[in-house]
């Protein structure tokens, strides 16, 4: 804690900090809830295995944030007008925390769905306004569906776990799913368009307020950049569909629910259809094959490599996150 103390003074912030604790649920950075008098911060540390241009990150933001906007919450500058703060202990960042707000872990209620749907289509909208010239990519070819799959073959042949045998099957039903990535190229070659998008558009990156649950504010700004609006609606459609959280134990729980579908659709359309282009529209579906699979080729790859990328809780999470993955890419191929 002691090194979350040093990097908080880079910020200058009001007050002696009274309370430090280990905050939220993603699988990458590390996040620690202030209290420093009456106010709440939470300051991250950026993982750099993950986040190798971390520059990239902070001049996304800034292009992002120069334009005023209540969708995001606060992030604070230092001391030497930047959002991150290098120092020996790593790269942090400071943002205000929305006390009133919630991040909902799985989608149990249809209502929380649909403010969430509307949030990152009013998103979506604002982002259209941007100048994609000003945004990079923070982590070189994110999405790229067949580099995954790249990624996915070497490491069955590496097999550094020892664990490609016992993944036989998964492997098997993954394999069967590579038309998929030859499906977004060919949506591209006819013209589908690169937006500035979210990119982990997951249900708990939505903040909704906790009295009334409408929408908040959209969190997790890492990975903002260049994209398409099939990934952002498209991993909506992987966590939202169905009630079930991504390390769920019983596979027999996963199922799709055509009416959080509808109410998917409707909230994100009403707060974006007017600067979608029609092959967007038309394909707005896809974007749930495309991302639920990309995550199943993701969590199988991590497994094989012996846990080095998700952050896990128990042996053979990985594993289990892939499996259920798959199980909803077949239910959604079905759609
Ligand atoms: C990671 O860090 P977090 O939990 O927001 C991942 C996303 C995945 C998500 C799956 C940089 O997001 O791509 O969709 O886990 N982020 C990165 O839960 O790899
Ligand atoms: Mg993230």
């Amino acid at each position: 804690m002691e090194a979350v103390r040093k990097a908080l003074q880079a910020y200058n912030i009001k007050g002696a900090v009274d309370k430090i604790a280990l905050f939220g649920s993603g699988h990458i950075n590390d996040t620690y809830l202030i209290e420093a008098g009456k106010e709440e911060y939470l300051l991250q540390k950026l993982n750099q295995n993950v986040f190798q241009y971390p520059e990239r990150i902070e001049n996304n933001l800034r292009a992002l944030l120069e334009k005023e906007s209540d969708l995001f919450v606060k992030h604070y500058q230092t001391s030497a007008n930047t959002y991150h703060h290098h120092n020996d202990n790593g790269i942090w960042r400071l943002t205000n925390f929305v006390s009133a707000g919630y991040a909902p872990q799985t989608a149990n209620k249809l209502h929380e769905v649909a403010e969430a749907a509307k949030g990152y289509g009013r998103f979506t909208t604002f982002a259209d306004g941007l100048d994609k010239e000003k945004f990079t990519e923070t982590i070189p070819k994110f999405h790229n569906l067949a580099w995954r799959l790249e990624q996915l073959n070497d490491a069955i042949k590496d097999d550094l776990a020892n664990r490609s045998k016992s993944a036989k099957n998964l492997i098997n039903t993954t394999n069967d799913f590579r038309w998929i990535s030859e499906k977004l190229r060919t949506l591209f070659s006819e013209g589908l368009p690169t937006r500035v998008c979210h990119n982990d558009t997951k249900l708990d990156n939505c903040l909704l307020a906790k009295l009334e649950s409408t929408f908040c504010n959209i969190i997790d700004l890492d990975t903002l950049g260049p994209g398409s609006v099939l990934y952002d609606f498209g991993d909506l459609m992987r966590t939202t569909l169905s009630p079930t959280a991504e390390n769920e134990l019983d596979e027999s729980k996963i199922e799709i629910r055509s009416d959080y579908l509808a109410a998917l659709q409707d909230g994100f359309s009403s707060t974006c259809n007017s600067v979608l282009a029609p092959l967007e529209k038309e394909n707005l579906l896809f974007g749930g094959l495309y991302m639920t699979y990309i995550m199943a080729v993701r969590f199988l790859t991590d497994y094989l490599n012996g846990d080095a990328y998700y952050k896990i809780s128990f042996e053979n999470e990985n594993f289990v996150r892939a499996r259920n993955q798959l199980r909803l890419l077949e239910l959604m191929s079905g759609l």
